[in-house]
């Protein structure tokens, strides 16, 4: 998982999901950044369950990356290799699970916020739910944050950048001479 999502589930249940004879697992996500679903990327690489027993058979690690370094440079890094890789090339090593565990904050392609989400992705340039956000996304973020040890210390660094933009305004609007 991307370091940008919250689970929002008993991750065993993704454990348990059956992904056949499969290599991988991924969700194609429900909100995804258009900018992303392209032929070189449909599904979005921030959740990907991996059969390492079969990765590791197959030497997957050292393939990918010669696989990668013969692409066109694109901007989507891992996303785009696993895509020509698996979804291209070797669909039948290709599964998919809910596409509920990863949920962008963004509109569904039917216009509507999903908010059943299993894994929240607050990815790119998706609102952060630690600056504005979306309802119905952000507190997942808070919910989990105040589970941690480091809460105290997130909200503090949290308000010294919010209050270096307020001033950062301030002064642009010209309200403040200094
Ligand atoms: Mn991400």
């Amino acid at each position: 998982m991307d370091s940008d999502m919250i689970c929002n589930c008993d991750i065993f249940d993704l454990y348990s999901a059956d992904m056949g004879s499969a290599t991988i697992a991924v969700a194609k996500p429900c909100g995804q950044e258009s900018a992303v679903i392209t032929d070189a990327a449909d599904f979005n690489s921030g959740m990907v369950m991996i059969n390492m027993d079969v990765w590791r058979e197959n030497n997957l690690s050292d393939k990918l990356l010669e696989f990668g370094r013969n692409l066109p440079k694109g901007k989507l890094c891992d996303q785009q290799i696993l895509n020509q890789w698996f979804r291209i090339r070797n669909p039948n090593q290709l599964a998919y699970v809910d596409s509920r565990y990863n949920v962008f904050p963004v509109n569904c392609t039917n216009g509507e916020l999903v908010t059943d989400g299993l894994i929240y992705h607050y990815s790119g340039s998706c609102p952060k739910p630690w600056l504005d956000g979306v309802d119905g996304y952000k507190q997942h973020l808070w919910d989990a944050a105040k589970e941690t040890p480091f809460y105290e210390q997130f909200i503090l660094s949290l308000s010294k950048f919010r209050m270096a933009e307020v001033v950062e305004e301030i002064i642009s609007d010209g309200k403040l001479q200094v």
